[in-house]
Order: structure tokens, then sequence, then C-alpha cells
């Protein structure tokens, strides 16, 4: 029997009465993962009012106490690490390792948020009049919404739901549907931990119907959006009705720049891992390989030889390279696109859903490699698969064109030895993220996330750019000099 799962609404699992239902499926073999409700937007209501209620006592918790908290659910979470890493793999379909590696994601991020309690920084800084004392503290927003993609079913969540707990907002989640599972085991961990009723609430169901209750409801202050450039630039315009703060999280083309001169060998196992790690399906995937003339014939030899052994398949086996991608649609969407490859470059490699035994159950499609010219619409728009479209070019100067020259501006990458090279590419790429000899994926949660361009509008997650995200900054002037003093009057400069 599927395990059913209710609405997490003020403390409280339970499904409403005449509710529907949907399912999710495990992408390599097709059996149901988990039943899900299709909240509706009365649901959202509650969940909100329920938020909107336990706001004040959450926000004066003390900082400290509620990282306190946030400890407690990264001890949980490490004590399920691998069976929380296998309930990733069987619902979204990444191999094991990376299963295991977006719950340590996701560890390692609320160990980091549980240590900002302890911080919320403000600045104290001098006031132009004696006795004056000016500073600023951090408030919480009030509720916010969380709205989270299925590529990180329990890392994004995460992001999002420690930074906006840690400074004070109570939440509404609304996870990706067909990762639906990871977002009720996550949930029932901050449940395990001791959160107090209505501090995080999850309400399942579709985009359409939750998310847009959820965007609409005037008490949501602050919406945080990961996803695609669509539903995004949607989530913003709806936003801005409501003169809502609105975070959003976009896609991606990102580059890797393979110089002349690089270290070959460890750039194969860069773009490999970059390309086709997730089977592609990350935001930060490299999905566009610019490579020097000079070596670019005898790179593409090792990088297709190397495909030749690479394993798709079962995700749970460990010797698996990569697993199906995560649902029909994504199947679909990338078959698409490699027929649209087909008629305007060349296809190196690949190319085809994969069938016969196991393959027929789940959405298994082969390793694919372009040989394009820059400017194709494979070359520059988001396909969210494992599909590598590899243009070649005469030097740096034209490969720092070719990689500014998309509407994204996420991940990048260049592998170099010429440490000056390296440096004019930290300064020329236009993108949130520049890796230097290292793939375009694997951020860390103690650095800022983001992008440039129609990669997002302007945020940044994790770190302590998270605090950003999810807080308010008061100013603070005390006086104390027990008389009126006027600021730019009083001691202003002698003309
Ligand atoms: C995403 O694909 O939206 O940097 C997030 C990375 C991961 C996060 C990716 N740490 O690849």
């Amino acid at each position: 029997m599927t395990e059913e799962f209710g609405l997490f609404i003020d403390g409280v699992w339970s499904t409403p009465p005449d509710a529907r239902r949907f399912t999710t499926i495990n992408p390599a073999t097709g059996e149901a993962v988990g039943s899900f409700v299709s909240g509706t937007a009365a649901d959202v209501d509650r969940a909100v009012a329920a938020a909107v209620r336990e706001f004040p006592t959450w926000r004066d918790t003390p900082a400290p106490r509620r990282g306190d908290l946030l400890l407690e659910v990264a001890r949980r979470m490490k004590e399920r690490k691998p069976e929380l890493g296998r309930t990733v793999t069987q619902e979204m379909g990444k191999v094991i390792a990376e299963g295991l590696g977006d719950v340590q994601e996701s560890i390692d991020f609320i160990e980091y948020m549980a240590g900002e309690g302890r911080r919320l920084f403000g600045e104290t800084v001098p006031s132009e009049l004696r006795s004056k004392f000016c500073l600023t503290v951090r408030q919480p927003k009030g509720v916010v919404a969380c709205i989270t993609p299925w590529n990180f079913p329990t890392a994004i969540p995460n992001w999002k739901i420690a930074a906006a707990l840690i400074t004070g907002n109570t939440v509404v989640f609304k996870p990706a549907s067909n990762t639906a599972r990871c977002a009720a085991e996550v949930v029932r961990l901050y449940e395990a931990a001791g959160l107090p009723h209505g501090v995080l609430n999850l309400v399942t169901g579709s985009g359409g119907v939750v998310g847009n209750a959820l965007v609409a409801n005037p008490r949501v202050r602050t919406v945080s959006f990961t996803g695609g450039v669509e539903t995004g630039r949607d989530v913003y315009v709806r936003g801005a009705q409501g003169l809502k703060m609105v975070h959003l999280e976009l896609g991606g083309k990102n580059p890797v720049l393979l110089m002349e001169d690089a270290d070959l060998p460890l750039a194969l196992d860069g773009v490999l891992f970059g390309a086709f790690g997730t089977s592609g399906q990350r935001c930060t995937a490299t999905s566009r390989l610019i490579v020097h003339e000079k070596v670019y014939d005898a790179f593409l030899d090792l990088l297709t030889a190397r495909l030749e052994r690479f394993p798709v398949g079962d995700p749970l086996n460990p010797a698996t390279g990569m697993g199906p991608v995560a649902s029909a649609d994504q199947e679909r969407k990338i078959l698409d696109y490699i027929e649209v490859g087909k008629r305007e470059a060349r296809l190196r490699y690949g190319g085809h859903k994969l069938t016969g035994g196991a393959y027929d159950r789940g959405f298994f499609l082969e390793p694919t490699i372009f040989e394009t010219t820059h400017g194709t619409r494979i070359s520059k728009e988001e396909i969210f698969g494992p599909v590598l479209s590899v243009i070649k070019v005469g030097g740096y100067e034209e490969a720092v064109r070719v990689a500014n020259d998309v509407d994204y501006g996420l991940s990048s990458s260049i592998y170099t030895r010429d440490v000056n090279r390296a440096f004019r590419a930290i300064h020329d790429l236009e993108a949130g993220i520049t890796y230097v000899n290292a793939p375009t994926i694997g951020a860390e949660v103690q650095l800022p996330f983001g992008g440039v361009k129609n990669t997002g509008n302007g945020g940044r997650e994790a770190g302590s750019a998270a605090i950003e995200e999810f807080s308010e900054i008061k100013t603070v002037f005390v006086d104390f000099s027990a008389k009126l003093q006027k600021a730019q009057i009083d001691e202003a400069p002698i003309a």
C-alpha cells in the first residue's frame, strides 16, 4: 500500500474531507512513492492563519533558542541520512551518492543557520550628533511562503525553511508535486524536533492552486521561489500586486570554458560530473562546453570515450553514473530538445531514450553531446537534462563572448593553468558563481548562491545572504542627550 500523507497545518497532519489526491512515482521503476493531498485555496488560508497566529510567539523566542531547535532537526536528519537519501533517490531519480549529498547539504545548511541564531549581525555606526547612538537590528518579515522545485527535494526546501525560521518568520511550504514525499519527510523532522505548532506548515498541491493562493494571500509578506523562468516571472508579477518581496532562483545555461592550457583529465572529470550529474537537472548543470580549438578534437575524443563506459541505470546501485530523469514530463521536454538539436547541430553522442529490460519501467535517457555553433536553440535555452552543447572557439576573448551571450547567469567555470587568465575570467564572466578548475556544480552552503540576468531578480540564497532574504532591517537612533538635537542642522559643517 502506498503511504498516504495529509497536509501539515498548525501542527497536525490531516486530510480535508473530499480531498483529491495525487501520487508520486519513482522515475526509475514506475512504482508509487507516496500519496498526497491536492491542497486548495481554503487549505492555504488555514495554513497562513496558523502561521500568522503563531508568528508573535516564534518571533519573540530568542534566536539562539530557535537555533537549538534547528540543531535538533540536523541531529535527527544525520541519524536518518541513509534512509532519507534513499527516499530522495527513489522519488527524484538522482544516483544514491547524490541523494545522500542532497540530505548532507540540508544538514550543513541547517547547522550553519543554527549558528546564525547567535549572530544575525546588525551594524553600529557613529552619529553626527553628540550623545546619540545609531544601530540596526534584524527583524523577521512575518509569514513567508517557500515554493520549491523537485531537483534538490530536501536541500532547497531546507535552504529556505531553516533561514526563514532562524530569522523568526513562520512558514508555509509548498513543494514541487513530484517530490512531495521528500518534503513530507523533511517536515516530519521539524515536527519531531519539537517545532511549535503553526510555525511550519506544509500544503501540497499544484502551483496553479496552492502556489497562486499563497502569492495572492495578503498576509504572506515574502515569497521565496526556486524553479523555471516562466513560473518565476508569473510569481514575480503576482507578488508585485501585493508589494511583496519576491525572491527568485531560476534557470541557468552554465558554461565551462576549456582553455588550451587546461589539465585535460581534470577537466574531463569535471565536465562529466557537471553535465551529467543529477542527469543534468541542476540549475547549475554544465550545459555548454566552450572549447579552445587547439584542444577541441582531443578533448571530445576523451569525453566520448568516457561516455562509452558511463553506466546509466538503477540509481540505487552505487556503480551507476547516471539515473533516470525525474518524470515523464521531463523526459518529453528533453527529447523534444534533442530533436531540435538533431536539426540544428551535429549529434556527437547519445540522443536516445534507453529501452529494453529495466529501462522500460523508467525515464532513462542517454547522456547526449551535440557539437554546435553558438546561437542555436540548444546552445542558448535551458534544457534541464543530460544534454551538453559543445562550442569551438578560437581563444579566450571569443570564449567569454559566447559564455556571456545568453539570457542566464548562474554558474560558470574556467579550466586553465594561467593564473592571470583565471582572474580575468572571474572578472569577465557574467554569472553569480565562477569556478576555477572545478565544475559548475557543487556550491557550498556557507556562501551566497544565485545569479544575474534571467537567473533571478538580484537576491542570493544560502550563506549569510539568506539572512537578507528573510529579514527586515530596523534602523535605531537612541538620543541620550536629553534635549532635542537636529540632524543635518545642529552639527552642520561650517560652510
Ligand atoms: C539547483 O540546482 O537549483 O551547486 C541547486 C549545486 C548545488 C545546488 C544546486 N549545491 O550544484
